[in-house]
């Protein structure tokens, strides 16, 4: 989190909050095929000028 380096125990969490200006180093073995989607739970900020998919939303397919 904010520029500290990942260490210790892996966490595993399906939803993580993140406040405005905090920023967070994510490292994971993607050794489970799929789509997997991440994205902020906050409608209005998965698009853009009212237009989804966009803003913060990203995509990671794993083969
Ligand atoms: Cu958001």
């Amino acid at each position: 989190m904010d520029g500290v380096p990942v260490a210790g125990e892996p966490m595993v969490k399906d939803t993580l909050n993140i406040a405005p200006g905090e920023r967070y180093d994510l490292e994971f073995v993607a050794d489970n095929p799929g789509t997997w989607v991440f994205h902020c739970h906050i409608l209005s900020h998965v698009a853009n000028h009212g237009v989804e998919p966009g803003g913060m939303i990203t995509v990671l397919k794993v083969a």
